[in-house]
């Protein structure tokens, strides 16, 4: 297959460029000179490209790549890339499901008794000398909560087990009604939050999704309402967030995404009660592992004729099984 010509726009992991340039003709555009220029000149031959982070694969994007017959995304979420775009032009995108579930659940829990419990202000707290002169001040609960999860897909699904054994109950959000799950659905995310304490969002970003949490919203969730989002940044409006916060429309919030990462806004990173984190979601060594191979695997089981292994909805693989 060495003489297929794979796209890489931006670094990615060692398993990933090692597994591709091992079976095909790895073309890495960040490294060049000129990586527009360097795009030009290859483009016409790319056949696979493997995606990942913010780089946007837009209309203009697949105009320069002719050839293309899969996008291979690094990641579950594939909101940067427009997928049904792609699928216009018949070319694959696949994604990551499945191996980053648990991981991604394990940390949207943790965030969330992070979040309600100040374990993060507790450390700084000790380390700051402070537990000699008193004790650290009672925080909120997690007892007696109701969760409203936005989004109750794989990941969803797994945050929802574990705060079942925690004894919480569950209440979900989505478009469709789910009859295989014993918790209440809402398809009105307003009716949710009036309902809930805690706002777990778990949803992909898209248009279909912008801005879905927004001012009413956080209004609705109430002065001891939480916010956790580990679904896309774009999901929650930022700036009615920030509003919220300040005025203390909601109790907290334990953010994993943002909207313009990795920039995160002054006004949240000078609030000390609530908690932030890089989008490490997934970021084990061991999870990260797991993605890294599905994205070298698709492409390789697509150029060998046996089908993409995890297309996603909109570009659906119709030949056969992988
Ligand atoms: P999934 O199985 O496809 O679940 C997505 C859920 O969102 C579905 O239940 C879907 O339900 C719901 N949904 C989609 N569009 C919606 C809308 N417009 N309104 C309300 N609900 C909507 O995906 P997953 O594997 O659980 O991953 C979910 C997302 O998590 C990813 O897309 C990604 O953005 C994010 N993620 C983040 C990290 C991290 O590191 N923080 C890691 C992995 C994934 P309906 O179809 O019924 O609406
Ligand atoms: C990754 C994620 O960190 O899978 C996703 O949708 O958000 C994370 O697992 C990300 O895709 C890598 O950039």
């Amino acid at each position: 297959m060495k003489n297929i010509d794979v796209l890489m726009t931006a670094p990615m992991m060692p398993l990933i460029t090692n597994g591709i340039s091992e079976a095909f003709t790895l073309h890495r555009s960040w490294e060049a000179p000129d990586p527009e220029a360097f795009l030009d000149e290859v483009g016409p031959r790319i056949r696979g490209l493997a995606a990942g982070g913010h780089v946007k694969v837009d209309a203009a994007f697949l105009d320069r790549l002719p050839k293309l017959e899969i996008i291979s995304n690094f990641g579950v979420g594939y909101d940067s890339i427009d997928a049904i775009e792609a699928g216009r032009r018949g070319i694959i995108v696949t994604n990551t499901p499945d191996v980053l579930t648990d991981e991604v659940a394990d940390l949207a829990v943790g965030l969330l008794i992070c979040t309600v419990r100040e374990l993060p202000q507790s450390d700084r707290y000790l380390r700051a000398g402070k537990w000699l002169e008193k004790p650290y001040p009672l925080t909120a609960t997690l007892r007696g909560r109701r969760i409203g999860v936005l989004g109750l897909g794989r990941i969803g699904k797994a945050i929802a087990r574990r705060l079942d054994a925690f004894g919480l109950e569950i209440v979900y959000c989505g478009r469709t009604r789910q009859n295989d799950v014993p918790y209440r659905h809402y398809p009105s995310l307003l009716d949710m939050a009036r309902d809930v304490d805690v706002l777990m969002c778990v949803a992909p970003g898209g248009p279909a999704t912008k801005h879905m949490v927004n001012a009413e919203v956080l209004e609705a969730l109430g002065p001891s309402g939480i916010l956790i989002n580990v679904g896309r940044g774009s999901v929650v409006d930022e700036k009615a967030l920030i509003e919220a916060l300040k005025s203390k429309t909601i109790l907290s919030a334990g953010l994993d995404v943002f909207e313009d990462e990795p920039r995160v806004p002054a006004e949240l990173i000078a609030m000390d009660h609530i908690v932030l984190l890089p989008h490490v979601g997934s970021a084990s060594v061991h999870t990260r592992s797991l993605m890294g191979q599905l994205v070298v695997d698709n492409l390789i089981s697509w150029f060998s004729g046996k089908g993409p292994i995890t297309p996603v909805a909109e570009t659906p693989w119709t030949g056969g099984a992988a």
